[in-house]
């Protein structure tokens, strides 16, 4: 946090487009990051507020919509339920989460256009730019690939290869085809207005620069696009889904997706606080945070920030914590490959589990490095850390009140040397957690979290009460007392992680409130507080529900496989005298076994009609040599006879087509014929 002080905290994350569900890769880039961070906030009584909404226009939207044969207003409609509904349930704490189709956006972002146009902070420009001339339509955007020209990967999008991650203009496309229509596009003049991001590099950069405590992979970006020079930057399409470009002769044209999305932050403001707003915005003791993914960079340190100081009443960013991708199972999520694990999915297999999510995806987050998640790795933190050192030491603690106290909390008696050590290591735990939140370090926040959990169990293990109670009833009582004040802050400092459980456990304790400011105290619960029944905190994950996940990967990876196929160049032409020199024909297998010490190998007695031969087959792996016995298939019948090293001689070849996953399928006619007839 930079040295100046601010009085309110506005929160911001990414809109996510309403083109889809929302995926583990949203939830661990953004929406659990900025959500522990708004939760601790509030935790400690500060200001805040957290923002976010809908993304419903720009092209990613309007192709959902041609995908799915449906109008794109059914498809905002849709997603932005859907999205809304499973952050709800998975406990995102927005204070509003509306959307970039509402009246009080189109409004504002309309008005904010005119304010900088009526100021002259536009460029006027008639540039040529790609026009499918069958669907009468300019290509904007993702409505038009074609190779990148940097690594030349075929798909390439008009403003980014998302292979190489490369920004992009239509123009640059080498071979550019309509998304629209399949045709190749033409140039055709049109008018845009342009902000002049040149002019405002003189500011931007010694502005960022000014911000050394910002993630190195957000300086890092910006400072190649300043090194780069920046370039004046079109901020309307000639599209019809959009904003209107509200001045005259803008027929046709709307406002480019990416300058009125961030002003979605400021009109969900405004919607929720119609007349204490503008506090929020441009007022200098507010520090503003915008939570994005690491695609989202440029747009808010360098686009945003230019518009919000060309308009001139709005505070800048103080701080936008980036974070980088997870992929899944080793493989890059997709919203188009449909490789990714839904919330909405999540939620329906794995009911009252928001928390196990939130844990790993926290755990795991992509903080500084792009990351993985693997549903081992799900099973194995929920399995070892949740309900192995959390819920363990909860339930430990509260069990043993219930069978020595009847649930009632017991006095605290003469504190102990150790008792007294793992009293500090909790109150010093209070301090670093609160530093690593402060520094957007979530991953490690989480960590001292779960260390108080081990501390506890460490206490427990070492005092042995259900040793001590046979010998010194009286010292037991300070035991639990102890272990109880610590089973009440461990629901504290979980709150901002896991709030779900953190709730529950308050419920189970008695403890009416998280007060983060008592965090580390141990007088929480007052000795005679009566505790409510135990539950268990966390539930181990079977195996099955971890199976079932990785079936639908896998299912999905074949769908995909077989979407994506493209087989192998056909061979140089042969003449056909040379065809005609094989001799295919087909026989019925009489017997077929595997070959000793051979395992690829099987060996086939085959009716050819004639005299019968043995033909020697590598196809063990992929079929039992019982369920081949009877069946017909084709072979070449005049090679040569091939010897193997053990003495066996095959007598031919038989024919099997090879798929893509390297799996073999023998050839079969799809009628019964005579042994030994020839294919031709
Ligand atoms: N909808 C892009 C994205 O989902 C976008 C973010 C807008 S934030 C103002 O990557
Ligand atoms: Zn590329």
């Amino acid at each position: 946090m930079s040295e100046k002080q601010f009085n309110r905290t506005l929160v911001t994350a990414a809109l996510p487009y309403a083109n889809g569900g929302v995926h583990i890769g949203h939830l661990a880039g953004v929406y659990v990051p900025s959500d522990i961070y708004s939760r601790y906030l509030r935790l400690k009584g500060k200001d805040v507020l957290f923002i976010c909404g809908s993304d419903e226009h720009g092209v990613p939207v309007t192709i959902r919509a041609r995908k799915e044969g449906c109008s794109v207003q059914e498809v905002v409609d849709r997603y932005h339920r859907l999205i809304k509904q499973s952050f709800e349930d998975f406990g995102i704490s927005f204070d509003i989460y509306s959307r970039t189709t509402s009246d009080t956006h189109r409004r504002h972002a309309s008005d904010f256009f005119r304010t900088l146009y009526e100021k002259g902070e536009f460029l006027e420009k008639e540039t040529e730019q790609y026009y499918d001339e069958e669907a009468k339509t300019f290509l904007a955007d993702r409505y038009i690939t074609g190779e990148c020209p940097h690594c030349h990967s075929a798909g390439a999008y008009g403003d980014q290869c998302e292979k190489c991650g490369k920004d992009l203009s239509p123009t640059e496309l080498i071979n550019p085809e309509s998304k629209v229509s399949g045709s190749k596009p033409v140039l055709r003049k049109t008018k845009h207005w342009y902000l002049p991001l040149d002019k405002h590099q003189e500011w931007l950069q010694p502005w960022i620069e000014s911000h050394p405590e910002w993630r190195s992979n957000v300086s890092g970006q910006c400072k190649s696009w300043f090194d780069m020079g920046l370039q004046p930057r079109a901020v309307s399409r000639d599209l019809d889904w959009g904003i209107p470009v509200p001045v005259e002769g803008a027929e046709g044209k709307v406002l480019y997706v990416w300058f009125d999305a961030p002003i979605g932050y400021i009109s969900n403001t405004k919607e929720l606080l119609p007349d204490t707003w503008e506090q929020w915005w441009k007022s200098e003791d507010t520090r503003l945070v915008h939570f994005i993914g690491k695609d989202n960079i440029v747009f808010h340190c360098i686009v945003f920030p230019a518009m919000l100081k060309a308009e001139g009443s709005y505070v800048l960013p103080d701080n936008v914590p980036s974070n980088e991708f997870l992929n899944l199972e080793d493989d890059k999520i997709s919203t188009s490959r449909n490789w990714a694990v839904w919330l909405h999915e999540y939620l329906q297999d794995f009911p009252g589990k928001q928390d196990v999510l939130r844990y790993v995806l926290t755990a795991n987050a992509p903080e500084t490095k792009d990351n993985n998640f693997t549903w081992a790795d799900f099973q194995a933190r929920n399995n070892n850390e949740l309900v192995a050192v959390y819920g363990n030491f909860v339930n430990r603690a509260l069990q043993l009140t219930w069978k020595y106290y009847d649930g009632i909390v017991p006095p605290c008696g003469e504190l102990t040397p150790t008792d007294l050590a793992t009293v500090e290591e909790f109150k010093s735990i209070k301090a670093e957690v609160e530093r690593l939140i402060e520094g957007f370090r979530f991953r490690d926040a989480q960590k001292e979290a779960m260390n108080l959990a081990r501390i506890g169990n460490k206490f427990l293990a070492d005092a042995e009460p259900w040793k001590v109670i046979k010998t010194d009833p009286e010292r037991v009582k300070t035991i639990l007392h102890i272990a109880l004040q610590l089973v009440a802050n461990l629901s504290i400092a979980f709150e901002p992680f896991l709030p779900f459980s953190s709730e529950r456990l308050r419920g189970m304790i008695s403890l009416s409130s998280a007060d983060w400011g008592r965090l580390g105290s141990m007088d929480l619960l007052d000795a005679g507080t009566r505790l409510a029944t135990p539950e268990l905190l966390f539930e181990k994950i079977e195996d099955a529900a971890v199976e079932k996940q990785l079936n639908r990967l896998a299912e999905i990876k074949k769908q995909n496989e077989a979407e994506n196929h493209r087989a192998n160049p056909v061979r140089p032409d042969i003449e056909f005298a040379d065809f005609e020199k094989l001799d295919i024909r087909v026989g019925t297998i009489l017997s077929c076994e595997r070959v000793p010490k051979m395992n690829k190998l099987l060996k086939f007695s085959i009716a050819d009609g004639l005299d019968n031969r043995t033909i020697v087959s590598g196809i063990a792996r992929h079929y039992e040599p019982e369920s081949l016995v009877g069946k017909q298939v084709c072979f070449i019948a005049n090679l040569p006879p091939r010897t193997f090293k053990n003495g066996l001689v095959s007598e031919g070849m038989i024919l099997s087509a090879l798929n893509a996953d390297g799996s073999l399928s023998v050839i079969t006619p799809d009628r019964s014929v005579l042994p030994g007839s020839e294919v031709c």
